[in-house]
């Protein structure tokens, strides 16, 4: 099932459920306040299809404009988990080579601090270029959405934008490189599998449009990544409580050349197997 955070004309958030034909559209179930709170009930899928039972409008997907589907989780991110990562930031770091070496393999992950809701923009809202950077690129990932008990609840995508010339002036800048306004991007809504995914066929793709024209595409699937989602959860989880549920974006395996770097008035769009897609425009200054 894939469910998100619509805005309906009046301002009112509301869950839609993405079928072939449209939309679904229902109010949160009486007691739950927020996507948060569905997905972190016992059985999400029971309680949006009893809710989509009595309660739904079918609308075309034109019509409606998802959010992102974050509430008051926190933002944390994964890194180095893929072998192209590894590769690119070795190369953009000289001081910091070994660093980003030594952790692919390490057993503990690389994972820092991302942002909160504040932060995070939705399917069409601008994500951000720094001022101070002349090298930044989008990182599409898959992003896992986990209850406050540490399960994994759902899936979305995440554009964990980065600012490579200041993470590989030096490994200490890398909050400066990550975090900053509009440093993120979810949506457009979260697939709660109903079996395993395949991660072979779960792919990801990337493609950036300047001006009408596509300046880079790239694309990886999840069998690529070296670690895997429980592992990454249960680092994340050691001694740190998340009573508002958590997001993980779990890294990038897609990196543009060298040479590319984005400019404002770009177009990123991800595409995620079974999720869909995420667009952002790109802004700076
Ligand atoms: O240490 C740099 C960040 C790594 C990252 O964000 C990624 O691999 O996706
Ligand atoms: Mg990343």
């Amino acid at each position: 099932m894939r469910v998100g955070k619509v805005v309906q004309s009046n301002g009112e958030p509301c869950l839609g459920v993405l079928v072939e034909p449209g939309v679904y559209l229902a109010p949160f179930p009486q007691g739950y306040n927020s996507l948060a709170d569905v997905l972190h009930s016992p059985d999400p899928v029971a309680l949006i299809e009893k809710q989509f039972d009595v309660n739904s409008t079918l609308v075309a997907q034109t019509h409606v404009r998802f959010v992102a589907p974050i509430d008051n989780q926190e933002v944390w991110a994964a890194g180095v988990t893929y072998k192209r990562s590894q590769i690119a930031r070795m190369e953009e770091s000289e001081t910091g080579a070994s660093h980003y070496d030594r952790v692919y393999t390490a057993p503990r992950p690389e994972i820092f601090f991302k942002g909160n809701g504040r932060r995070v923009s939705g399917p069409g809202q601008p994500v951000r270029i720094r001022v101070d950077t002349r090298w930044s690129v989008p990182e599409p990932e898959f992003a896992l959405v986990i209850n406050p008990k540490g399960k994994l609840v759902g899936l979305t995508i995440g554009n964990d934008m980065s600012a490579r010339d200041i993470e590989g002036e030096n490994p200490l800048y890398l909050p400066q490189a990550k975090v900053y306004n509009q440093c993120c991007a979810l949506g457009p809504c979260v697939l709660i599998p109903e079996e395993p995914l395949d991660r072979a066929e779960t792919h990801i793709s990337l493609s950036i449009r300047r001006k009408g024209s596509e300046v880079f595409q790239g694309s990886t699937n999840l069998d690529q990544m070296k670690r895997t989602f429980e592992e990454l959860i249960d680092w994340l989880f050691r001694d740190n409580s998340f009573p508002e549920g958590v997001i993980l974006l779990t890294g990038t395996g897609v990196v543009p050349p060298n040479d590319f770097t984005l400019e404002a008035g770009d177009l990123v769009t991800i595409d995620v197997t079974g999720i869909g897609t995420l667009t952002n425009p790109v802004v700076q200054g």
